[in-house]
């Protein structure tokens, strides 16, 4: 049996599959460019074998050209669940003729319904119509050529731009406020919900790049690039901010409603608050809040997570710290006179950059 996941993870774990630079894509594409069709199934099992005739066994690795002789003949090709061997070729396939489908022509209607009844993946290469398809986890998506999802790709990475430049201020904004211990509940929201927003275009933009494989390593890389610490960051707001009580969430919790927040609600910062269990009635968002300082600690140039763990348990947070000597650091398990020193400064030249507006 194919592996169960959500759609979305699916479509974009097979999309990965046959990427430019796979032997699988570049057998689609000289089915494509020598105009003869295609149908591949993506796994073989009892089910898929019930619905098989004809053809012969294969058994061979996969290569481009392999792929792209076999699909001359008349008939589908199997191939492994994993991409690597051409399991049988030639086979008439046939599905169960009750199950729905959309499609007009045999092969992709063929196509739409094996991969229904197979929960296998299944790709048609239409001959007429010159597109490859593939019809995955209850669905059909047309692949597109690599320079149209390039374009889409650099708009994402545009507005990515810009989102990043927004977070960038609300962050430093916070900054500065935890430092006063002038924050609100308005302000920390701001910052986790700009955080989401960049983690939503980030996502899009990774789907890309899958979708893209060796067409998109440029796209990778500057995707890294502007991802950095953003990813640690939403896991340090959350800790900074999880309120504290017996029936408090977890941060996996929070992070799991905050990606289910839709667009519209993810605007309103009360439905953020709502994530935190934090109070959301309007007035709330102007109250104050405190946070344990995991944020902020963080940026301390070589402090280890656990070191960082201590400490907020120690001190319960980022005031206190803010306020600890070098000899109620020392309390610390795990920090000796250097680190001491070393968390004193960091925490000094912090409060000196992050002075506000
Ligand atoms: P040729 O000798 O190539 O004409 P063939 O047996 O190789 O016949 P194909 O599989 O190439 O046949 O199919 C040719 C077309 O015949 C494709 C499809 O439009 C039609 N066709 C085949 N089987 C069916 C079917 N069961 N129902 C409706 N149309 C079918
Ligand atoms: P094109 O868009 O023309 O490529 P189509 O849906 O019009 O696809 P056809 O009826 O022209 O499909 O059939 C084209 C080939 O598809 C014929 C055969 O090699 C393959 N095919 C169609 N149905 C099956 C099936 N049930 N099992 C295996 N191969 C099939
Ligand atoms: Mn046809």
């Amino acid at each position: 049996m194919p592996p169960a996941v959500d759609p979305e993870a699916a479509l974009r774990d097979l999309l990965g599959r046959i990427a430019p630079g796979t032997a699988l894509r570049d057998g689609l594409e000289r089915i494509l460019a020598g105009r003869t069709g295609a149908l591949i199934v993506l796994g073989y099992d009892r089910v898929v074998e019930s619905l098989c005739t004809g053809g012969f066994a294969l058994d061979v690795a996969l290569s481009a050209t392999r792929l792209r002789e076999l699909a001359k003949m008349d008939g589908a090709v199997i191939v492994s669940y994993d991409g690597s061997r051409i399991v049988r070729a030639g086979v008439h396939l046939m599905p169960d003729p009750t199950i729905p489908t959309e499609e007009s022509g045999t092969r992709h209607r063929t196509a739409e319904r094996v991969a229904l009844q197979t929960d296998f993946p299944v790709i048609s290469v239409s001959q007429s119509m010159h597109i490859i398809s593939v019809y995955v986890a209850g669905r059909r998506y047309t692949l597109e050529h690599p320079t149209t999802i390039l374009a889409r790709a650099n708009q994402a990475l545009a507005a990515l731009e810009r989102y990043k430049l927004r977070l960038d201020e609300v962050a430093s904004t916070l900054s500065a406020l935890e430092i006063e211990d002038l924050v609100t509940v308005r302000d920390a929201m701001s910052v986790s919900q700009r955080l989401e927003m960049v983690r939503r275009i980030a996502d899009e933009i990774e789907g890309f790049v899958v979708e893209l494989g060796t067409d998109g390593r440029l796209l990778a890389l500057q995707l890294d690039e502007m991802l950095a610490g953003v990813e640690e960051d939403r896991g340090l707001l959350v800790r900074d901010y999880l309120p504290s009580g017996r029936r408090n969430r977890t941060g996996e919790e929070v992070l799991t409603d905050l990606r289910a927040l839709t667009a519209t609600e993810l605007l309103d910062l009360s439905a953020v608050a709502r994530c935190y269990g934090l109070p959301t009635s309007p007035d709330a968002l102007d109250s104050p809040v405190s946070p344990r300082g995991y944020r902020l600690l963080a940026r301390v140039p070589r402090l280890p997570a656990s070191i960082i763990d201590r400490l907020v348990t120690h001190f319960g947070g980022l005031q206190k710290l803010l306020a600890a000597t070098i000899e109620d650091l020392l309390a610390v398990e795990g920090v000796g006179e250097a680190r001491a020193r070393g968390i004193r400064e960091g925490l000094s030249r912090l409060a000196e950059t992050s002075i506000l507006d």
